[in-house]
């Protein structure tokens, strides 16, 4: 089998690392945390920004092309001294830059040492009682992309992707957060109320446009891997309402103190 370092992606990812180790003048971080629609300021509690970076100077790293997202990786020293990565800069699918792309962030984590990866997103939800501002612990997923970030014969074993370990400690946090299945879908349309009914049939409680490329990544190298969805809005069809980027960025704002403390004391209890 290959070895990891050689799979195509590794090297820029490597040179990224590199270049943040330097920069920062931290060698290794623990965890990284990578921060979708809603959950720009989640990350404020988890413990002090040492050093802010402009991802456009990151080798592989793009300015995000969508409001409410920010452009810059951190690292954040935790009260009880681990060292978090935060990515502040993803990169979609849909913008076409490849899948490579793609997962360069969770990649470029791993060169950086860390061993667990937290993806956040916005979502929307198939469950009528997960209303707009509902986190949500995401369990497994369904690729609706038709992509891999791995090339030729990879043949990775995705059971448990989703760290149950770490779901029981955000449960131990929350008692209350529900969980569910995240299908990705490509985007950058949002769904007709048609093919909604159709992944509600094939198992899905959560969609967005990011997320499981990136958690096959991180599985693939060797990372424990969580993620957080906020419902940012009820999936089309759900209601008589159209959906809007607005509507998204409103409910993360609405539910920015709760998040923020559930990140910080999930990160803190790892
Ligand atoms: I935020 O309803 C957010 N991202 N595909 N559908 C899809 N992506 C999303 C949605 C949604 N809300």
């Amino acid at each position: 089998m290959e070895h990891i370092e050689e799979h195509p992606g590794f090297e820029a990812a490597r040179e990224a690392a590199e270049y943040i180790a330097e920069k920062t003048g931290v060698s290794r971080h623990d965890i990284a945390l990578t921060l979708g629609s809603g959950w720009s300021e989640a990350a404020d509690l988890i413990g002090e920004t040492t050093h802010t970076l402009n991802a456009a100077e990151v080798p592989g790293f793009h300015a995000p092309s969508v409001p409410g997202h920010v452009g810059t990786l951190r690292s954040v020293l935790t009260p009880k001294g681990t060292r978090v990565l935060v990515l502040g800069a993803r990169t979609h699918f849909y913008e076409g830059k490849g899948v490579r792309a793609v997962v360069h962030g969770v990649r470029t984590a791993a060169a950086a040492g860390a061993t667990t990866m937290i993806l956040t997103n916005g979502c929307g939800s198939l469950r009528g009682e997960w209303l707009p501002g509902t986190p949500v612990i995401v369990s497994d997923h369904i690729n609706m992309t038709a992509a891999s970030p791995l090339e030729g014969a990879t043949f990775v074993d995705l059971t448990s992707l989703y760290s149950p370990r770490i779901a029981e400690v955000a449960r131990g946090v929350d008692s209350s957060l529900p969980s569910g299945v995240y299908a990705q879908l490509t985007g950058p349309h949002y769904e007709t109320p048609a093919e909604i009914r159709a992944l509600r049939t094939l198992g899905a409680d959560l969609v967005g446009m990011s997320t499981a490329l990136e958690a096959i990544a991180a599985r693939h190298a060797g990372m424990e891997v969580f993620a957080l969805s906020l419902v940012t809005n009820l999936a089309a069809g759900s209601t008589e309402a159209s959906l809007d980027h607005q509507e998204v960025i409103a409910a993360g704002k609405e539910a920015g103190p709760r998040i923020s403390r559930l990140l910080a004391e999930i990160v803190a209890s790892l």
